[in-house]
């Protein structure tokens, strides 16, 4: 078994003890940090599959993040260049009803490397914390929500909603998250949508240019 695939098979268990170790071999082998951070992403369908065959539960994809999460601490300097030219600060969080961080976590880490600061307002964001982090921080410029559930999709629309009946401006507003598409963005009013961290990054500067 290959360093990334033991990683794969320890992060699916569970083992968040093991797994960071592993991360870290699997770099020492001479392993992408980017192809490491792939196959976790992979591995995290998987337990996903698992949870919608009734073969695992809760607690068990719990444990899974808590492996991946400290597997992505050991590739983070690895995947965040040089965040010294600021391009403003972007507000993200997960939107209010909804516990999933990781996906959320990534996009603020690849936006921090495009040369964002970042304000992470953690999961479970109000609407009015939005607004409110909008209020009070610097130079706002990008507002990111991530929502991973279908029932907490209208708590994304109502975020969007209310921070464009704000009134507030000097920002553009991204959403993504495994539910939502480009039209879902469209129809809620956001500016923008992506897929991926990579990609979310890539749409926050596109957007800032616009400003
Ligand atoms: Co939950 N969960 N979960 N879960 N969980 C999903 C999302 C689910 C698809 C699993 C399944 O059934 N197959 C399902 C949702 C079904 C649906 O609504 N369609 C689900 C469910 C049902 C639930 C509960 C309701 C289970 C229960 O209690 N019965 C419950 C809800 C709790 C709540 O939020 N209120 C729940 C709980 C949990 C845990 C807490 C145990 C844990 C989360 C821990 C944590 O995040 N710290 C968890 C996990 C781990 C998952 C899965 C297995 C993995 C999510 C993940 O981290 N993926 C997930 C199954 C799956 O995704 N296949 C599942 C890896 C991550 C890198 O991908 O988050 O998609 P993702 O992020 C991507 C893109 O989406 C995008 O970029 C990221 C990186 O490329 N992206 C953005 C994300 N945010 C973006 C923002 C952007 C742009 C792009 O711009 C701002």
């Amino acid at each position: 078994m290959s360093k990334i695939e033991e990683v794969k098979a320890r992060l699916e268990a569970g083992k968040a003890k093991l797994v960071p170790a592993l991360v870290q071999e699997a770099l020492d082998e001479g392993s992408e940090a980017k192809d490491i951070l792939q196959a976790m992403i992979d591995s995290m369908g998987v337990v996903g599959d698992q949870f919608s065959k009734g073969e695992i539960f809760v607690p068990e994809m719990l444990m899974a993040a808590k492996a991946m999460t400290k597997g992505v601490d050991v590739l983070r300097p690895l995947l965040v260049g040089d965040t010294s030219s600021s391009k403003g600060t972007c507000i993200i969080g997960t939107v209010q009803g909804d516990l999933h961080d990781i996906g959320k976590n990534l996009v603020a880490m690849m936006i921090e490397s495009a040369g964002f600061d970042v304000v992470d307002l953690g999961v479970d964001v109000s609407p009015a914390k939005f607004i409110e982090a909008i209020k009070e921080s610097k130079n706002v410029t990008i507002v990111g929500c991530s929502g991973l559930l279908t029932t907490t999709m209208t708590a994304m629309k109502e975020t969007v909603q209310t921070i464009k009946a704000s009134g507030l401006t000097g920002f553009r507003v991204i959403v993504g998250g495994a539910p939502v598409t480009q039209e879902y963005a469209n129809e809620i009013g956001a500016d923008g949508f992506a897929p991926d961290a990579g990609s979310a990054a890539v749409k926050a500067v596109e957007l800032v240019k616009s400003l």
